[in-house]
């Protein structure tokens, strides 16, 4: 099992989605093993965006990020990392394909309704940006053995 961290963002709690995509992955089959409704604060939207500080579109990502609350989560499951990954799509909500959360309620680049840790370094960096240990929920599912067989893993 392998643990990714979600970011639900300004644009997705203002537009009342939260629910829906929620859904997609609780659909999936992921577990949910944290969550929480925060506002980012400009130092932490400067410790997510670490990559980013340099580029001309920081400033404005910023103010996005900081502009309203945002639902912060931690899901778990089989390549969960690469698998909420694909359920983004690409960044620009223009240019996702439908059938993604990105290409079916995004027109944007920066509007793009949920962030998603893209490998294991970025999971292991950014949970802790956002959760403290105690706020994990250890869980065994019971409708586990219903998702996958018990030899995949
Ligand atoms: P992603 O990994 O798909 O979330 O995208 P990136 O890490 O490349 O970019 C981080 C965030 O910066 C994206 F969610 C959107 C925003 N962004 C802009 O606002 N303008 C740009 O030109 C590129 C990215």
């Amino acid at each position: 099992m392998e643990r990714t961290f979600i970011l639900l963002k300004p644009d997705c709690v203002e537009r009342r989605l939260v629910g829906r995509i929620l859904s997609r992955f609780e659909d999936k089959g992921l577990n949910l093993v944290a969550m929480k409704l925060l506002k980012v604060t400009p130092d932490l939207a400067k410790k997510h965006y670490a990559e980013h500080l340099e580029k001309p579109f920081y400033p404005a990502l910023e103010e996005f990020i900081t502009g309203a609350p945002v639902v912060a989560a931690i899901v778990e499951g089989l390549q969960a990392i690469e698998v909420v990954r694909g359920m983004l799509g690409p960044t620009s909500g223009l240019k996702a394909p439908s059938g993604t959360i990105r290409g079916d309620f995004s027109s944007s680049r920066q509007m793009n309704l949920v962030h998603a840790s893209d490998g294991p370094e970025a999971a292991a960096r950014e949970i802790p940006l956002y959760f403290s240990n105690d706020e994990i929920v250890e869980h065994t599912p019971t409708i586990g053995p219903w998702l996958k067989a018990s030899d995949e893993d």
